[in-house]
C-alpha cells in the first residue's frame, strides 16, 4: 500500500491532492454533477509534466494525424433531412494521436492510469463502480497532437465522461469551448435551433481554463465543445485516459481504423 501510494506520490501533487481522500471524492463528485465538469489544476507535479511534455514530443512523429468530417452528433448523414439542416452540417477536425502501445512501458502515464488509487478516486467521482482499460492495445491512452491550425470542431461525446490531462498549450488559440446541457440525448432531444445559433456565431459559448498539469473530467454528452484552431508552432499537447464501466471492452473497429489508422 505504502509503496502504491508513495508511486502515485512521485507522480502527482500530492501536498495538493489526496485521492485515497473519500471526503475529497464526494467533493469533485458533487462539482462535477453540478457543473458537468471538474477541472484539478496542477494535479501533475512539476517533474512529471516535464518529463511527460519530452516524452510525447519525441513521440510526435509517429503520430498518426487525421482530417475528419462529421456534424456535431457524431452520426452519419441523415436523408430524413435536407442536406442543409444542421444534422447534416458537416464539420472538419484535424489532429494528430499516438495510442497506448506507443507510449513506453515505463511511462508515469501508464502508471498513472494503472493505479488504483486514482482508478478509485475517479471510479468515485463519475459514480462507478470499478473501472477498466479497453481490451484492445489502443484506446486506453491517447496522446492528441495538434498543430498550427489544427482544431476538434463542435461535438457531442458518445461517451458519458472524458478524463483529459493537458500537457501542452499553443502560443495562442487551442481554447476548450463549450455549452452545458446543450441537448438531451436520452429524451433523444437534439436541440437543432440551438446549435445552429451556436454555428452562425449568434450564441457565445463559455471557456474552460486549463493550464498545463491539469487534470479535466468533463460530461460531454450533453454538453456540446470543441478546441479552437492552434495558433503558432507550439503544438497543443493533451492526454486522454479512457476507461470502460465493464471488462473486456474494445474501441469498434471502425472508430479504431478512423481514429488510429489500425486495427492493433
Ligand atoms: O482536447 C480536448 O481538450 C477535448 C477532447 C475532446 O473533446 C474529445 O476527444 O472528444
Ligand atoms: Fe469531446
Amino acid at each position: 500500500m505504502t509503496l502504491i501510494l508513495d508511486e502515485l506520490a512521485k507522480i502527482i501533487n500530492e501536498q495538493i491532492y489526496d485521492l485515497s481522500d473519500a471526503d475529497f471524492a464526494q467533493q469533485c463528485k458533487r462539482e462535477l454533477d453540478e457543473k458537468g465538469v471538474l477541472t484539478l489544476s496542477n494535479f501533475l507535479n512539476a517533474n512529471t509534466l516535464k518529463e511527460l511534455v519530452e516524452e510525447a514530443e519525441n513521440g510526435a512523429s509517429q503520430a498518426y494525424y487525421t482530417n475528419s468530417t462529421h456534424n456535431v452528433y457524431l452520426t452519419k448523414i441523415n436523408n430524413n433531412y435536407k442536406p442543409e439542416h444542421v444534422i447534416n452540417k458537416q464539420l472538419v477536425s484535424s489532429k494528430g494521436c499516438i495510442c497506448t502501445d506507443q507510449i513506453q512501458s515505463d511511462s508515469k502515464l501508464k502508471k498513472l492510469y494503472n493505479s488504483n488509487i486514482f482508478k478509485s478516486f475517479i471510479a468515485a467521482v463519475v459514480g462507478e463502480k470499478s473501472l477498466f482499460p479497453y481490451e484492445d492495445p489502443l484506446s486506453s491512452i491517447n496522446v492528441h497532437y495538434a498543430g498550427a491550425g489544427q482544431e476538434l470542431n463542435w461535438h457531442f461525446d458518445n461517451s458519458e465522461f472524458a478524463i483529459t490531462l493537458l500537457l501542452q498549450s499553443p502560443i495562442g488559440g487551442g481554447e476548450f469551448q463549450y455549452l452545458k446541457d446543450f441537448r438531451n440525448a436520452e429524451k433523444n432531444e437534439m436541440n437543432f435551433r440551438g446549435v445552429e445559433k451556436l454555428l452562425t456565431g449568434s450564441i457565445a459559448p463559455d471557456i474552460l481554463n486549463m493550464k498545463p498539469g491539469t487534470l479535466v473530467l468533463f460530461r460531454g454528452r450533453n454538453s456540446i465543445h470543441r478546441v479552437t484552431p492552434t495558433i503558432g508552432n507550439l503544438k497543443r499537447i493533451l492526454v486522454v485516459l479512457a476507461y470502460n464501466s465493464e471488462p473486456g471492452i474494445a474501441l469498434s473497429e471502425s472508430a479504431r481504423q478512423t481514429f488510429y489508422g489500425r486495427l492493433c
